[in-house]
């Protein structure tokens, strides 16, 4: 018997006594959204979608076509959701308020829909990513921007959509991860992966190693280690340059993905809200682990909705030696500053 989707997210909302539908119904116009991306995603070089709009982004990114198409799929897709009060999209400076203060709003949705759009001209894989709050306590109080404000820790669901070989969607509502192949002769999406757990180890580190003159010695340390063999194997590498394609990879295969922060990006490239909380919520959830470089990305309070953040995620071996080499980088600097004085 398959299982698509929609019945697993109604099949885990049934469990809850009293609970509205209303869960079922958001996630089923990520997947609507999610369907109109990749259909575009596959026709891109016919439908003359490629290319750039020569316009700049929030980021101050060149946006792209498909960014714009995707973005508006899913505000149009989930703003039709009474349950939401609260969007935000890389692709926007601000939150869209929607219904926030109707007492039945009970969610706020976070998303970047087009992750690694960099690669789309060149037909490398590409995804969406999104995270879903419970509204606080008190909707009415404050700031509607509390609503995605929120620390990591308490994204109710998390997951992304990756366009690649085949499009594969990979959610968590807080009871173990799931992926979801879509059947184009159906349109449906069927459960494939089920109970995913990252690997305790892989074969692979992913990070863009050519910045290696640009990241402190805390990360050329790890990886020489990871090269070394000292964890009983030698790794290979994979970078492609779309943070949901790697993610997808290390939870299926194991093994680290990496962004530190570099002087380029000295508070890390990657954007909290969008990327790396959900992916760490997914890594935790699978028995991986998700740091920041100094603490649990779930763990970390955000400030401002496009906050930015280093990375390190990836299975429990792999984060254990990273925390490890933390440890002895703080115990050099200490040492170091007690021979200066
Ligand atoms: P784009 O969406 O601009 O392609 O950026 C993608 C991304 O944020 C993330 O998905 C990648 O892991 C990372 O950038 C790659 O960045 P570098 O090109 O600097 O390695």
């Amino acid at each position: 018997m398959i299982t698509t989707f929609q019945q697993h997210v109604s099949q885990e909302q049934a469990r809850f006594p009293g609970a509205s539908g209303e869960f079922t119904w958001l996630m089923s116009g990520i997947a609507l959204a999610t369907k109109m991306i990749q259909a575009e995603v596959r026709r891109a070089g016919l439908a003359e979608i490629l290319g750039s709009l020569d316009q700049m982004n929030i980021q101050g990114e060149v946006q792209q076509k498909l960014d714009v198409y995707a973005n508006e799929a899913l505000i149009h897709c989930l703003s039709l959701r009474e349950s939401i009060g609260i969007i935000a999209s890389e692709e926007n400076e601000k939150p869209i308020i929607l219904a926030h203060k109707s007492p039945n709003a009970r969610y706020a949705i976070v998303f970047d829909p087009l992750d690694g759009s960099s690669n789309i001209d060149v037909a490398v894989t590409i995804g969406t990513t999104f995270s879903i709050f419970r509204r606080p306590d008190d909707p009415h109080a404050g700031d509607p921007l509390e609503w995605v404000l929120q620390p990591g820790r308490k994204q109710i669901a998390a997951g992304y959509v990756v366009y690649g070989s085949s499009t594969v969607l990979v959610y968590s509502a807080g009871r173990g991860v799931h992926g979801f192949t879509l059947d184009p002769a159906v349109g449906s999406y069927i459960l494939t992966h089920e109970n995913i757990r990252l690997p305790k180890q892989g074969p692979y580190y992913s990070i863009n190693e050519a910045y290696c003159d640009k990241f402190g010695d805390l990360y050329v340390n790890y990886l020489k280690r990871l090269r070394s063999g000292v964890l009983g194997q030698c790794y290979s590498s994979r970078f492609i340059g779309s943070m949901v394609a790697d993610f997808h990879r290390t939870l299926l295969r194991g093994g680290v993905f990496i962004y530190p922060a570099t002087t380029d990006f000295p508070t890390g490239k990657l954007r909290l809200l969008y990327e790396a909380n959900p992916v760490a919520f997914l890594a935790e959830q699978a028995g991986g682990r998700a740091s920041d470089g100094t603490q649990p990305i779930l763990d970390v309070q955000p400030h401002d909705i496009h906050q930015r953040t280093a990375l390190i995620v990836g299975s429990e071996i792999e984060m254990a030696e990273f925390e490890r080499c933390v440890q002895d980088c703080a115990g050099q600097r200490s040492g170091d500053a007690r021979a200066a004085t």
